[in-house]
């Protein structure tokens, strides 16, 4: 079984695979550790990766870069339309109010979905893990930035789903950065030791990402989380390019935002600027030919000037590291080490604002572009069963508190109530107690829309049915469970009715009366008291993601069992306790509404869909195979026909074979150019019906005098 991590960012991806020799970033068809996240649309087929990135400014409007952010929005959506407005390619609203990207294919116009074209470039991405790894790919573990919210999750465990693959756990970035640091560590404290505390900072294209860890032997905890979703590599070439608009308007009287073409050779100049920057702090000139209305431009640029231009981008870098600290709850000198990753953390501003924040020197014992792939490949080979892994539990920290509200049946007044606070870790699941006659109404969200980089609070909608009142006209207890998962994502996952039986009927158990006790706990229970939730009362629920796993790998992993932190709330005082009671427990069907998520039809339709495009790209490439066959064929039997081949055909045989070659490419060039793949096969045939012979004789007078070499040393 294949074991494998992908980390799909807003400019690049990179592929972990799982080895018996360990963990191993793959190389792409060109050789190449690091896949661009390009998907690029053609009148025959889709190209994806580096081949769509060259196509960026050749057919921009149908090369589709920079579309991560877009995953469970709404057209609508600010961070849409801001990022609507630097996109080469249109975004439109489809029929569902969702986003739409529309790109010419085919020969027509298409409206993707989001999920279905980051399925593109997960479906590329699974393609090279399979060449690499001679095996198909099913399970994977997939990055997200820890600040997506449920429904961005969700949407991107779609495109998992439509490209073929079955995501065992999405893991932040900075998450899967800890896990392949601490993973490897054999000096960490026991587990009533004091933790190491390291603070992890990712920026890469798009945005930033800081977390606090703390690790002990076998276990990982996220304190806390911090981020600026919009403050990343992007942002300081835009502004290089904010400049050198103004120079050119200035010096060359060019107006370069009118032309996307320009703009965006601008746009990648730039980039190339600032890396160049990060290693030289000299004046770094630089020109680009035919740039626009047919004039060269030039200019040059230095890392004090790109300093000054990015000023106040190097400040905010603070701000989430500020937060990421005073959420920890820790002081800077307990802190033991500060590691950086992602491409953006190269600029030395920024590093040097980081180190200057945390009073030391910043670490960079990680790969920059590739632990967060590592992590999780780590991750997946921790899940699968295919590997024997020592423990080493994750415990992540929720970025966005969240809420319950519900309406009391008896005067409809609505209670709402946090059950999960910020930082509280999960995976996780708590139990909230009900006293209902009727079917009853919850709603899911997140409690401070403020704080969140999305629009809409509400996650979802639940509708607990079937509850009726106990035999004696009693309103019944119904417990519902809200979980957590391991993927961040949010649900209330069950309902139990309990009936009140009479001691005789077999089917009961014991009530628990002492849980019943267990009233009111206040659920937004800090650090310190999920600390001892965790050590000391933890209880089993098997309905979890294990996150107790171990490394290095053997075959066959046996699944440790699963522990989730469960805690009891219950919605109102408890009745006055009677005896102990016998209950049976009713599972009640919930119904769920959900904002944004694809319906199941719209999914398989996706899925149905994205396979049909595999094939006609497949197709296209076995056309063009055949097209350069005929190419290469004629130019190898011509090359040889002048050659060794000479002395193997009579004169007429190769002035006729001659022609041929001749007539089929003239032919290739024009009306050849574009066929289907049949008819190259047969033009194939046509040039092997009078080279194949020919080679075969070339071929047997070589091996004649060999043989005669043997024969003579055995005799
Ligand atoms: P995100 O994490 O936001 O989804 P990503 O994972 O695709 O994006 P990375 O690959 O970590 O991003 O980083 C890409 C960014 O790093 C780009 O802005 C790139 O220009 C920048 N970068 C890469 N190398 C350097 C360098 N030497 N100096 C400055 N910036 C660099
Ligand atoms: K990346
Ligand atoms: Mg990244």
């Amino acid at each position: 079984m294949a074991v494998v991590g992908f980390d799909v960012g807003y400019q690049n991806s990179l592929i972990a695979v799982v080895k018996s020799g360990g963990i191993e970033i793959i190389t792409n068809e060109f050789t190449d550790r690091c896949t661009p996240a390009v998907v690029s649309f053609g009148p025959k087929n889709r190209t994806i990766g580096n081949a769509a990135k060259n196509q960026m400014i050749t057919n921009a409007g149908s090369t589709v870069c920079h579309f991560k952010r877009l995953h469970g929005r709404l057209f609508r959506d600010r961070v849409v339309q801001d990022e609507k407005a630097n996109l080469p390619y249109d975004l439109v609203p489809r029929c569902d109010d969702r986003v739409g990207i529309k790109v010419a294919y085919l020969g027509k116009e298409h409206l993707f979905s989001i999920e279905q074209v980051s399925a593109m470039l997960l479906t590329k991405m699974k393609e090279s893990a399979e060449a690499n790894l001679q095996k198909k790919v099913v399970d994977c573990v997939i990055s997200i930035p820890s600040f997506f919210t449920d429904s961005e999750r969700r949407s991107v465990l779609d495109a998992a789903r439509i490209a073929g693959m079955h995501c065992l756990r999405l893991l932040n970035d900075t998450t899967a950065v800890a896990l392949n640091y601490g993973i490897y560590k054999q000096d960490l404290p026991t587990p009533d030791e004091k933790p190491k505390l390291v603070f992890f900072v990712d920026m890469g294209h798009s945005a930033l990402q800081v977390s606090a860890c703390a690790f002990n032997k076998g276990r990982l905890k996220v304190l806390s989380t911090a981020f600026d979703p919009f403050l990343g590599g992007r942002d300081f070439d835009q502004r290089l390019v904010e400049y050198f608009c103004a120079e050119f308007k200035a010096k060359y009287k060019l107006e370069v935002k009118s032309k996307t073409r320009a703009l965006l050779r601008l746009q990648q100049e730039c980039e190339k600027l600032k890396k160049l920057m990060s290693g030289n702090s000299t004046d770094i000139p630089f020109s680009i030919e035919c740039f626009m209305d047919d004039k060269d431009v030039s200019g040059k640029i230095n890392r004090t000037k790109f300093e000054e231009l990015c000023a106040d981008l190097i400040e905010r870098v603070t701000v989430p590291l500020v937060a990421a600290l005073e959420q920890a709850q820790v002081q800077l000198q307990d802190i033991s080490t500060v590691e950086i990753v992602g491409g953006a953390t190269r600029i030395p501003a920024v590093k040097a604002q980081i180190s200057k924040f945390f009073k030391r020197e910043i670490s960079t014992t990680l790969n920059a572009d590739e632990a967060v792939a590592r992590g999780c490949a780590l991750q997946c080979a921790m899940l699968s069963p295919a590997f024997k892994v020592r423990d080493f539990s994750i415990l992540d920290a929720i970025p966005f508190p969240i809420s319950l509200s519900w309406t009391a049946e008896s005067d409809e007044t609505k209670s709402v109530h946090e059950i999960f606070g910020k930082n509280y870790l999960f995976p996780s699941s708590k139990m909230i107690t009900f006293y209902r006659s009727k079917p009853f109404a919850l709603e899911v969200f997140y409690t401070d829309p403020a704080s969140l980089p999305f629009p809409e609070a509400k996650i979802g909608e639940y509708t607990v049915q079937n509850v009726r009142p106990q035999e004696t006209g009693e309103r019944s207890k119904v417990k519902v469970k809200m979980q957590v998962d391991a993927s961040g994502i949010v649900s209330v996952t069950s309902a139990t009715l309990l009936q009140k039986v009479t001691a005789e009927d077999p089917e009961t158990s014991p009530e628990k009366t002492s849980q019943e006790e267990n009233c009111h706990q206040d659920v937004s229970a800090d650090l310190e008291d999920q600390d001892k939730e965790t050590n000391c009362q933890l209880s089993l629920d098997k309905d979890a993601h294990p996150t107790a796993q171990c490394f290095p790998m053997e075959k066959e992993q046996s699944l440790t069992q699963a522990t989730s932190l469960n805690e009891e709330l219950n919605s109102q005082p408890p009745h006055a306790m009677k005896a102990k009671m016998k209950v049976r427990h009713v599972g009640l069907p919930i119904e769920e509404k959900r904002m944004f998520q694809l319906g199941k039809d719209q999914l398989d339709g996706y899925i149905t869909q994205e396979s049909k495009m595999v094939q006609q790209d497949l197709q296209e490439k076995e056309r063009n195979n055949a097209k350069n066959a005929v190419e290469e064929n004629v130019y190898y039997f011509r090359h040889k026909l002048e050659g060794p081949y000479q002395k193997f055909l009579s004169v007429e045989d190769q002035r006729k074979f001659f022609e041929l070659l001749s007539l089929t490419e003239d032919w290739l060039y024009n009306e050849g150019a574009d066929q289907d793949k049949q008819t190259y096969l047969d033009r194939l045939a046509e040039i092997h019906k009078l080279g194949m012979p020919v080679k075969d004789r070339y071929q047997e007078s070589l091996r004649r005098p060999k043989l005669f070499e043997e024969l003579s040393t055995k005799i």
